[in-house]
């Protein structure tokens, strides 16, 4: 009988060569661990240069995902019960933009759902959660309904396989390729596969044209003073949307993906004060909100299997920390765990300390700007 290491080499080498039979044989064996496929480059026998390709016989996700405008208060309790600051509802709200799903062809918007297999709260911020299984093909069908701003906008996949037309990321060079700058009111149908490399939490996110938000007049200057830059022509907040809430999280599972009780989504990302001038400072959130009671307060129950879903965009680095528990990573334990923009986490473990815990970005000045959140373990 192998040990647990050797069988879990097994699977992985099998799952990436392709080998569907050899690949359920390896998995029967064995239940691969949550720390081997978010690290697979930890087993030693790892071949990077392993052919990645889709396998056959998978299904395609349609998805119907819309941007939308919208008046968004960050703080709705007016109170960042840490520091003890109030604030006023004009102090936090900014006009946001935010992914949401639908029904086919626009129908109506998908209704919540935060169970682990899940479209998430689809309020918003973040998007819906893209779901799909390794061979699967996700086919979104974007359309901009930004109202408010009128910009173009596109979506911009990480973890997935795609080409240079289903990219979504806008290049002045090159300002006309397919899907990177959907106007508002057009759609764009976007096509990627979920290879054996894309197992995992990713994020997505608009990638369209840097813009600006014209803040409060200034004085009138004499003549010849510089003018502001106009948009798509060297000037402008480059990922503005996002910063504005354009962003979700892709799940992608085989199936060695544990099953879980409970699957929470959470978003690190932050807004400016320089770039939304509605707010009268920077912003740092969790899911669009920012301090206790803003943010989500996520629940689970003693003995339930727990998976976070985490990813952050932006400029800033933060470091994930959840009171009360640790988690496995890279053969050890963890309680903390640091991210950059564009990077993710998958978070798994079996609940065992039941209380009320916060979690919070460990960074001081994200804790301040609004980075904390409840986490409540019922007995
Ligand atoms: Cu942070």
């Amino acid at each position: 009988m192998p040990d647990r290491t050797d069988t879990r080499r097994t699977a992985m080498r099998t799952l990436l060569a392709g080998s569907a039979v050899a690949a359920m044989a390896g998995s029967a064996a064995l239940g691969v661990s949550a720390a081997a496929q978010a690290d697979p480059a930890s087993a030693a026998d790892f071949d990077p240069f392993t052919a990645d390709a889709l396998p056959a016989g998978g299904r395609v996700r349609e998805y119907w995902v819309q941007a939308e405008s919208f008046e968004h208060n960050a703080v709705p309790n007016g109170y960042d019960a840490m520091m003890g600051t109030r604030f006023t509802a004009a102090q936090t709200t900014f006009w946001a933009i935010g992914y949401r799903a639908y029904t086919p062809h626009f129908g109506a918007p998908l209704p919540a759902d935060t169970s682990p297999n899940g479209v998430g709260t689809n309020s918003g911020i973040p998007g819906p959660v893209l779901r799909a299984e390794v061979g699967d093909t996700l086919v979104v069908h974007f359309r901009n309904n930004d109202t408010h701003y009128q910009w173009p906008h596109s979506m911009h996949p990480h973890g997935v396989r795609y080409d240079r037309d289903n990219d979504g990321g806008w290049l002045a060079e090159d300002p006309t390729r397919p899907g990177t700058a959907v106007p508002y009111g057009a759609t764009h149908t976007y096509t990627w596969t979920a290879l054996p490399s894309s197992v995992g939490t990713w994020p997505y996110h608009d990638h369209s044209v840097p813009q600006t938000i014209p803040g409060p007049q200034p004085a009138p200057a004499a003549s010849g003073a510089p003018k502001a830059m106009a948009m798509g022509a060297g000037g402008g907040v480059m990922e503005i949307g996002a910063e504005l809430g354009l962003f979700g999280i892709i799940a992608v599972t085989d199936r060695h993906t544990p099953a879980v009780d409970r699957e929470f989504v959470l978003f690190f990302h932050d807004a400016y004060a320089a770039d939304i001038p509605s707010l009268a400072q920077d912003t740092d959130m969790f899911n669009g909100g920012a301090f206790l009671d803003n943010t989500p307060t996520f629940t689970a129950r003693n003995g339930d299997r727990v998976r976070w879903r985490i990813a952050a965009l932006g400029k800033e680095f933060h470091v994930f920390h959840l009171h009360g528990h640790r988690w496995r990573r890279g053969g050890g334990w963890v309680d903390s765990e640091l991210l950059g923009p564009s990077t993710s986490l998958t978070v798994e473990y079996t609940e065992d300390n039941p209380g009320d815990w916060i979690y919070h970005c460990h960074v001081t000045d994200h804790m301040m700007g609004g980075m904390v959140g409840r986490y409540r373990v019922s007995g």
